[in-house]
Parts: structure tokens; sequence; C-alpha cells
């Protein structure tokens, strides 16, 4: 029985971390944690076509020279997209001239409702160095495949319209697009702040 109980504490134990690195913060939920060190092990990232918020296509190679903090979301989304974001503006600034070393990108996965002109007056209100990509449904499941990215369409109460649960952590990618690791949603500024530190390191 003891054993059992044991056995059950080590599952729960695993399974919160595999949980935790998975990254899989849907929104409405925090992270009380702070590093999450999952660098090198998730398989996250690959090939993937979009459009640009100047209409021009762009793919993974376009990413590559230089780190990428990616964050999946929105237009329409009413708090995580505009805070993540609004963060992400401080977190950009504080970093002052490291922050042109690093591709800053808002992938909207509202294929029904954002394409390039949503994106650019959508993103005229936070830093302008974060670009925003948008694509077609299919581009759409491919990219947050690749990027193990969740998002879920959701009716609206009276039905006429929808809005979209999404995974709330921006990805952090090195400059050869691998899985660097992820800013939590309500994380610590601080602990984002360094964890962008060692991106633009490369450590
Ligand atoms: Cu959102």
């Amino acid at each position: 029985m003891r054993a059992r109980v044991v056995v059950l504490a080590a599952v729960a134990v695993f399974v919160t971390a595999a949980t935790l690195t998975a990254f899989t913060l849907l929104v409405g939920k925090r992270t009380t944690t702070g590093v999450q060190q999952v660098s090198g092990v998730a398989d996250v990232g690959g090939p993937f076509t979009l459009t640009d918020e100047t209409g021009k296509t762009v793919t993974e190679a376009d990413l590559l020279g230089k780190p990428s903090a990616i964050f999946f979301g929105f237009t329409f989304c009413p708090d995580v997209c505009p805070t993540t974001l609004y963060e992400m503006s401080g977190l950009i600034d504080k970093l002052g001239q490291d922050a042109d070393r690093v591709n800053w990108v808002f992938v909207s996965v509202d294929w029904q409702r954002d394409g390039p002109e949503e994106l650019r007056e959508y993103l005229n209100a936070f830093d302008e160095r974060i670009r925003g990509f948008s694509g077609t449904e299919e581009q759409i499941e491919t990219v947050t495949k690749a990027y193990k990215v969740f998002y879920e369409r959701v009716p609206t109460e009276d039905g006429d319209d929808y809005t979209i649960n999404h995974t709330a952590s921006v990805l952090l990618m090195d400059e050869e697009g691998r899985f660097f690791g992820t800013l939590g949603y309500g994380e610590d500024p601080e602990v984002m702040h360094d964890k962008l530190k060692r991106l633009v390191a490369g450590t």
C-alpha cells in the first residue's frame, strides 16, 4: 500500500515536471515556477511558410542567424495576447541594443480574421520590432504542430462569434532554429530578462 503511494507520488511529480517543460500553459493559467530548463530536449520547431505583416512570404529560414522569441495568439484576444505583447515590448526596451539581435514574432492562429493588414495595425500598439505572421488554415496547422502550440476555437456565449484558447508561453529558439526555452505567462520579468540575456549570448 505504502509503496503504491510512493509510486503514485513519483508519477505525479514526473507528470507535473513533464507538463511544465511541455510549456502548454493555456489561457488564464499561470506558472509560479521560475526557470524551465528544457533547452535541447524538446522537439520544437521546424519548417513553415507564412506571410509577414508586409505581405511577404516568410519561412523558418528567415529566422535563422538570430535567436527568436515567438508568440502565438490572435488580434481579437482580450487579455493574454495584449498583456504578453505589452510585456514583450518592455523586455525589448530593457534589453536595449541586444534586442536587435533577436527576431520578435507574433504568429496569429486566427487564419479566418487575421492577415497582414490586421497584424500591421494591431502591432502598431507595441514595439515596432515585433513582426506579425499569418497564414492559411493549412499553414497555421503546420506551424502550430511544428512548434507544439495548442489552439482551439471556442464559440462565444451568444454563439455568433468565437474566441481562441491558446498556448500562452513565448517560445525561444536559438539562431539555428533549435528550441531554447520559454517565457511563461505571468513569469517574473527579471527571470524573463535573464532568459533573454542567455538567449542572446547563446548560453
Ligand atoms: Cu491571446
